[in-house]
Parts: C-alpha cells; sequence; structure tokens
C-alpha cells in the first residue's frame, strides 16, 4: 500500500497530515552527538555506512515521524568531483574554490559517481531497517546552491561572488552548473535504486537573486536535472526547496515540474494558497526558533498552519533545520498536535 506521505505528493490532501522535519537527525540529540563523537571527522561520518544509517534512523526511533531523510551532506557532491571540502567546526563547511578562467578539474563521472557509492550503501540498510509505512527520503543540494559553495568556498555570504558570475562569467557558471546537474542526477538515482521513496532538492541559498536571474540560475538548472532524472527513468516525487524565493516563488513551481514544495519562514500561508497550485504539496514554514521557544504560541502557529492547508496536499516541516539547542520535549509536542489532526 502507497504511504500517506506519497500519496500526499501525489496530489492527495490527508488529516492528519504527514510530518518530518529538516535536520531531524542532528546535534538537538544526545544520541547522536554520542555516535558522532566515535568519527574521525565529518566527511568520514557521511562515508560509513553503518554510521550515517544509524543516524538516519535515530529520529524515528525517538519520534513518530513519517519519514526519515538520508543522513548525508550536499558538499558530497563537491568532494566527488574533486574538490577539497572540510568541514570545521563551528564554522561550517569550507570548500576549495573555482576560478572563472580555470577549466573545472575534470573527475570522470563514473569516478564520481562510484565515490558516492557508500551512500547508495548508507540507502540500502537503511531501507532494510525502516518500517514500511515510513518513507526514506534522498537528496542533493540544488545545481545553484552547490555552485555557490565551489565559487565562495562557504555558505551565508551574500553571494555577490557568485551571483556577479551571472553577469561577468556566463559560460563558466553554466559549465559549472552543468557539470552538477549530471552528477547530481546520477547521485540520486543511485539513491533511488537503493530504495529511496522520494528525493528532495536543497536549494539553501536562493533568496535576493533578481527575478530573471533566478529564472537563469535556478529554476532552469532545477528543471534540468528534474528531466536528466526522468530521463533516466527515476519517476519517484521530486520536492524542491527555493529557499527565500519569496515573491517568485510563483515562478519556480511553474517552471521546475515538482511533486512538492518546500516553503521558508518567510512567506505566508496566503501568499502560497494564491500562488502555488493545489496540485503541488506544500510542506514547511513552522520558525525553528518557535520550535526552541515552545508553548502556547508554538501550538497556535502549528494548528494555523494546518488549517491553512486543510484542503491541499500538506506535509508538515519546518521552514528550515532543526537547531541543536531545539529541546526534545518540542519536537515531540508538535508532532502530538500535527496527529491531531484539524
Ligand atoms: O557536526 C555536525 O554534526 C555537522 C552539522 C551538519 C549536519 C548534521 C552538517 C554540516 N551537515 C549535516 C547533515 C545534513 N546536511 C543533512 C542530513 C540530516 C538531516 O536533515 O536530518 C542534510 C539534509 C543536509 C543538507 C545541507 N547541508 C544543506 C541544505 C539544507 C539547509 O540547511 O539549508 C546545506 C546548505 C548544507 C551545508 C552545510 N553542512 C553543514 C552545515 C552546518 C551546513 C550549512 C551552513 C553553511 O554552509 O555554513
Amino acid at each position: 500500500m502507497t504511504s500517506s506521505f506519497i500519496q500526499v505528493l501525489n496530489g492527495q490532501p490527508k488529516n492528519p497530515v504527514p510530518i518530518w522535519m529538516m535536520r531531524q537527525a542532528g546535534r538537538h540529540l544526545p544520541e547522536y552527538l554520542a555516535l558522532r563523537s566515535q568519527a574521525k571527522n565529518f566527511l568520514d561520518f557521511c562515508y560509513s555506512p553503518a554510521m550515517a544509517a544509524e543516524a538516519t534512523l535515530q529520529p524515528i526511533q525517538r519520534y513518530d515521524m513519517d519519514a526519515a531523510i538520508l543522513f548525508a551532506d550536499i558538499l558530497l557532491v563537491l568532494d566527488a568531483m574533486g574538490f577539497n571540502v572540510e568541514f570545521e567546526k563551528r564554522i561550517g563547511p569550507l570548500v576549495e574554490t573555482i576560478a572563472p578562467d580555470k577549466p573545472l578539474k575534470q573527475v570522470p563521472v563514473e569516478t564520481a559517481v562510484s565515490r558516492l557509492s557508500p551512500v547508495y550503501e548508507t540507502v540500502r540498510r537503511v531501507r532494510q531497517k525502516l518500517p514500511f509505512d515510513k518513507v526514506l527520503i534522498g537528496f542533493c543540494g540544488a545545481p545553484w546552491t552547490v555552485a555557490l559553495y565551489a565559487i565562495e568556498g562557504r555558505g551565508g555570504t551574500d553571494k555577490s561572488v557568485a551571483r556577479s558570475w551571472a553577469y561577468l562569467h556566463p559560460s563558466a557558471l553554466k559549465n559549472l552548473l552543468d557539470a552538477i546537474i549530471e552528477i547530481s542526477a546520477l547521485y540520486l538515482k543511485g539513491q533511488v535504486d537503493a530504495g529511496a521513496d522520494a528525493v528532495m532538492l536543497f536549494e539553501s541559498w536562493a533568496e535576493g537573486l533578481p527575478d530573471n536571474v533566478f529564472q537563469q540560475i535556478v529554476c532552469q538548472p532545477n528543471a534540468a536535472l528534474i528531466a536528466r532524472l526522468r530521463d533516466l527513468g527515476v519517476t519517484v516525487p521530486i520536492i524542491g526547496f527555493p529557499r527565500g524565493a519569496g515573491t517568485v516563488l510563483g515562478n519556480f513551481v511553474s517552471s521546475v515540474p515538482v511533486n512538492g514544495v518546500g516553503l521558508d519562514t518567510s512567506i505566508s500561508p496566503d501568499f502560497v494558497n494564491q500562488t502555488v497550485p493545489t496540485n503541488i504539496a506544500v510542506q514547511g514554514h513552522l520558525d525553528p526558533l518557535l520550535l526552541i521557544a515552545g508553548g502556547e504560541a508554538l501550538d497556535q502557529r502549528v494548528r494555523d498552519i494546518l488549517t491553512a492547508y486543510k484542503h491541499r496536499p500538506h506535509i508538515f516541516n519546518l521552514g528550515h533545520g532543526v537547531r541543536p539547542e531545539t529541546p526534545i520535549a518540542h519536537v515531540q509536542r508538535v508532532v502530538d498536535l500535527v496527529r491531531e489532526g484539524v
């Protein structure tokens, strides 16, 4: 039988709605911290199928979530492409950068894809252990977000260097995006062949782009990645997440053929209902900071989000990832409220 999670992604509303949370695995869980301390570094952790599978399953064992998300990172794709990638404590990822006038290092695509094979093994192990009614979400970074790390070396910048490439070095940017699209498509196919039931494309740095540039470097590459995936025979539902798209969210859903769209904390449910066609599932919104704060305001916001999307396909989620300081009791409370339904 198809899980209600997949039914929602296929366009059917459900009450109660399915729930999962971005970064549900990770530092807010003591069991994650214990496991993480056993690994030499974060990349080793991601490339260890035993540890990564355990981290993927931890939130499912603790909470009644409807989906597990593969434990990995969007920067594994750059690592596989031959970029030096390091994760610094308290700073985040640092990536070797490329210059617009230098050719891309060409690790053959097959080599890059096989370097990611521990991730496929993680997917296999998780799918074997996961109850049949729980969904396993595979993922990768969407092309522009991955390209941004290759150009700027880190996230959380004002993106001006990478954004200028759209004007100053459009063909170098296109070459980089095309290389990321091809390996990402093969990587996601590997995840789906290993047992992922749906995939999500994280476009975390989509904020603040002019509409024409948004079309060129976010919408077109996301659409090209999906076209390539379908071409490779991948049929599972796809969730897009153009974080910070704001008023151009409508451009994204009209030009990128996603089954579901992730919503950040900044747009209103009213805007979403006016902008996103009802055959596309929505997920997201809840502020991770409100999840930390808890109390009546959290309960009210959860109910408001459920009510706003009562008549359309909806998966409950946050507008961004669970933060390390989040109390477990608050996550539990949200799961309980969502299970009650509206
Ligand atoms: O010490 C640690 O444990 C490192 C923290 C951490 C974790 C738990 C990083 C470093 N990555 C991850 C896992 C991860 N990353 C997952 C699987 C876990 C889950 O969701 O439950 C996923 C889906 C990601 C995706 C990811 N990585 C994104 C897209 C989502 C988002 O947050 O917008 C991005 C942008 C990254 C890059 C990255 N990796 C790690 C950090 C701290 C960051 C973001 C910040 C930065 O670039 O500065």
